[in-house]
């Protein structure tokens, strides 16, 4: 789409790339419709970033490091976040709308991310002056100091789910450690970023520092993924691009963390605490309508309360309802129409396999028409070989399996090919322990759950849930190289 058409939305819905400090078109002028999920309506455009387009922004990103960012001091650059932090927390309303409209997820989830956003400025802003190297002792004629430095350009693949999260967690990290950056959003959730990006011009960061190329994941982000020019990539979204990402990184032998999503298992015991743990059940799966990596997307249930706690979960998915983001729903719209198609298709595949929806939510009678609502579904028992129990949805659809004894309960958990998140419920503090330390998963809680995981707490997965760390202090390392300088003194 050409720049004659632009006319068809709001002068102040028609962005650009944020190419060293400056705003600017996509090398051919093409632009992308951005369909809001609420309604299917078109309410913004975006540059479709081209080969071109990311070529220049690493070049921004290069000269940024040679020029004034490369020359500030890490208390400085840790400033610099803070204030982003405080800019993004005074405009969390403003972030809010604009990400429920973009991405469709509830207003509450959507000012969550922006405050977490703030936090992740925050949390790295106050470690960068902290992170430092060692002392090495060796030879008494010699003195060995091991610095922390930072990789040089970083490429940023963000997905669509969490954009502001994974913005932050992920740049957050990277420009605290005294990276430059190039950011690929999503093409379905690219404004909050945009917006949060230009705040980062307005509050002082040096032309170059945080440069963004909106567009299409075969091209802008392909081209990103490949560029020789870049020396770090993180990457979040699916094994399949994953895999595309770090076969393009090897290539120029440079790292790469991978977050790839999960099918994270809730284990719960006939000892557990049932009505405590209810509510969590229902939302690990319910937030962001199931869009999230570590969304607790299986209930393993131990065979004697099964049927109490299936009955209790599939009344509570009875009385959940999908719509507008702006009426308090409990879940808004899939992201986009073939997010809606995938969702159903596997509920398609389900009742083909001759699966039992157990409780099944509403879409509200209120949501608008063309918006891509599901509703939440809840099905029971569905055996470990389903694809049900072994695919990653990505929507609101919950599965739970019956086990017998321990020794099962950590071959079910562990049974599919993820290994992000888990849960172990149980009163007996010792079994919880041991079965918690025998998930294969990145995380694991006990007695409670955390869609999406802290951002204090490093993060990341075994197996298809990919591999590296964000978040935490350990996201902050991973911006970092180490560097030794050996010197003789006689
Ligand atoms: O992901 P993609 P999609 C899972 C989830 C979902 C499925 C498909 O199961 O249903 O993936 O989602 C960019 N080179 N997750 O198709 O394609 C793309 O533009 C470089 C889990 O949206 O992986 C976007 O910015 N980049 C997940 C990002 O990759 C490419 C979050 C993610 O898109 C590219 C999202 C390429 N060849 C989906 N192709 C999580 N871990 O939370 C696309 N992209």
């Amino acid at each position: 789409m050409n720049d004659q058409i632009v006319s068809t939305v709001a002068p102040d819905m028609v962005h650009k790339n944020l190419i060293g400090g400056r705003d600017i078109p996509a090398s051919d002028g093409m632009m992308l419709d951005v369909l809001s999920p609420v309604d299917g309506a078109l309410f913004a455009k975006i540059a479709a970033g081209t080969a071109e387009d990311i070529d220049a922004a690493v070049q921004a990103a290069r000269a940024a490091l040679e020029g004034a960012w490369g020359k500030l001091t890490a208390t400085e650059r840790g400033r610099l976040l803070m204030k982003l932090a405080a800019a993004v927390e005074a405009r969390a309303d403003e972030l809010a709308a604009l990400e429920s409209r973009d991405n469709g997820k509830p207003l509450r989830q959507s000012k969550a991310d922006a405050i977490a956003l703030a936090r992740y400025f925050e949390f790295y802003g106050s470690a960068a002056d902290k992170l430092h190297g060692d002392v090495i002792p060796y030879l008494n004629t010699h003195f060995i100091g091991v610095e922390r430095v930072p990789h040089g350009v970083t490429g940023h693949i963000i997905p669509w789910n969490y954009p502001m999260q994974i913005f932050g967690r992920s740049v957050g990290a990277a420009l605290a450690a005294g990276n430059s950056t190039v950011v690929k959003p999503a093409e379905d959730a690219s404004l909050t970023i945009l917006r949060v990006s230009a705040l980062a011009r307005e509050v002082g960061f040096p032309d170059g520092a945080l440069n963004v190329v909106t567009g299409l994941g075969r091209t802008a982000g392909a081209t990103l993924a490949a560029h020789p020019g870049i020396d770090f990539l993180s990457f979040t979204g699916s094994p399949e691009t994953g895999t595309a990402v770090q076969t393009a990184a090897a290539q120029n032998h440079v790292g790469v963390t991978l977050e790839l999503g999960g099918k994270s298992a809730q284990v719960l015991f006939d000892d557990a605490d049932i009505e405590r743990a209810l509510p969590t059940l229902v939302n690990a799966i319910i937030q962001n309508g199931g869009q999230t990596c570590s969304a607790g997307s299986r209930l393993l249930i131990q065979r004697g309360i099964f049927q109490e706690v299936v009955d209790a979960v599939a009344e509570r998915f009875r009385a959940l309802r999908a719509g507008h983001p702006e009426r308090e729903p409990d879940l808004g719209p899939m992201i986009n129409q073939a997010q809606q198609r995938r969702v159903l298709g596997y509920l398609e595949r389900g009742r083909n396999e001759g699966l039992t929806v157990v409780g099944e939510g509403v879409v509200a009678l209120d949501a608008p028409a063309g918006g891509y609502y599901v509703a939440p579904t809840f099905l029971a028992p569905v055996p470990h070989q389903s694809i049900l129990f072994q695919e990653e949805i990505f929507g609101p659809v919950l599965v739970a399996t019956p086990f017998e004894d321990e020794a099962e309960a950590i071959r079910l958990a562990n049974g599919t090919a993820y290994g992000l998140v888990a849960a172990v419920w149980s009163r007996d503090a010792m079994r919880s322990t041991r079965v918690g330390r025998a998930m294969r998963a990145g995380q694991v809680f006990v007695n409670c759950y955390g869609a999406g995981g802290g951002i204090e707490l490093p993060f990341g997965g075994f197996g298809r849930s990919g591999h590296g760390r964000e978040k935490g202090f350990e996201g902050l390392i991973k911006f970092t190289t180490t560097k030794t300088l050996v010197i003789a003194h006689g």
